[in-house]
């Protein structure tokens, strides 16, 4: 008798509370899925732009970060992002790619002469356009972060030159692009989720993969595949990409908010990547990590001849612009 009259009292306070809360204002919650831990500068940079829109919207808008993978792998999270389960993620371009075949024009090897050329590219009309290439799809390209460049390690030998990779097993990212780069290098490819690398380089099912500095550091890969080539095959920017689905349904300024704050995000992202590309390269050499550098890079460029002729001729379209930057 008695609960029964608690579960009245709670049922009547309900129905008096409930107009009010319908009609106070709840903030837009936006999940962001990032498959980096806490402390790596890409979720650094997603927390910032969460940061911004927070503040920029009064809290109406409220991006919730979730870091380490926790929502899934890059492959799926994509596919998530693509049909609104997820409404934003931060991913490397080479996944994207797998949805967006145009975005392999950012991902050739040897492409950018150095950073400065692919900021240029990615804050130029070629940039935008990509971004905005991206909404038949599906998604919404919302801005670009830094990733570094890309390298080969393993856990057998030292890499001097590309003939060195003959027969090791690579693995790759879940990319056409990157297959067919590993193959005409001489190695052998193998696609596989970046949460199973540590432990395929552990079991031997790979001998190698292949990432920038801080990935190398920050997954522990050095401990079990200690020889590092600096080669830079690539320098695949990160991209944060939006649901059409779910930013959809957001006003049109609100959608603007959102992309200005990413690409105002990008500054404090860059820093934090410089600082903790340096930590990571301290840590690896103080690891053990054998490091080789590679003076004359005209021999592993010459091997990729095959891979560019292969491209689409939007892809090789996009490429001639992407040289023609200066
Ligand atoms: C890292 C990217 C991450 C990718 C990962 C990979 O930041 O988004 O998932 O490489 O190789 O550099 O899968």
């Amino acid at each position: 008798m008695k609960i029964r009259k608690v579960a009245l009292i709670a049922l009547i306070i309900m129905a008096v509370t409930l107009p009010l809360s319908v009609f106070a204002q709840k903030p837009v919650v936006l999940r962001l899925a990032e498959t980096h831990p806490q402390d790596y500068p890409t979720t650094r940079g997603d927390y910032e732009f969460a940061r911004l829109v927070k503040e920029r919207s009064n809290g109406r808008i409220v991006i919730e970060v979730y870091p380490g993978s926790q929502l899934g792998q890059e492959k799926a999270v994509i596919e998530q992002v693509q049909f609104g389960a997820i409404d934003i993620t931060r991913v490397s371009v080479s996944p994207v790619a797998a949805f967006v075949p145009k975005l392999n024009a950012f991902q050739m090897p040897y492409l950018y002469r150095d950073a400065d050329h692919m900021w240029k590219v990615l804050n130029g009309d070629i940039g935008k356009a990509l971004l905005a290439s991206l909404e038949p799809f599906g998604f919404i390209g919302l801005g670009w972060f830094e990733g570094g460049s890309r390298n080969f390690y393993n856990s057998k030998r030292e890499i001097k030159t590309p003939a060195d990779l003959k027969g090791l097993k690579i693995r790759v990212q879940e990319s056409e692009l990157m297959m067919g780069l590993v193959s005409a290098f001489g190695a052998n490819p193998t696609p596989m989720a970046f949460g199973e690398v540590y432990s395929g380089l552990q079991t031997g099912v790979i001998d190698g993969a292949e990432n920038n500095w801080p990935s190398y550091f920050s997954t522990s890969h050095y401990e079990v595949a200690k020889y590092f080539t600096l080669d830079e095959h690539t320098r695949v920017p990160e991209i944060i990409v939006g649901s059409k689905i779910s930013l959809g349904r957001l006003s049109k300024a609100d959608q603007e908010l959102i992309r200005q704050a990413a690409r105002d995000a990008v500054e404090f992202q860059k820093k934090e990547w410089a600082k903790y590309e340096q930590l990571s390269i301290d840590k690896v050499k103080a690891g053990g990590s054998q490091i080789t550098y590679v003076a004359d890079k005209a021999p592993w460029i010459a091997l990729m001849a095959p891979l560019y002729a292969k491209q689409s001729k939007e892809v090789q379209d996009l490429v001639k612009q992407i040289q023609a930057v200066k």
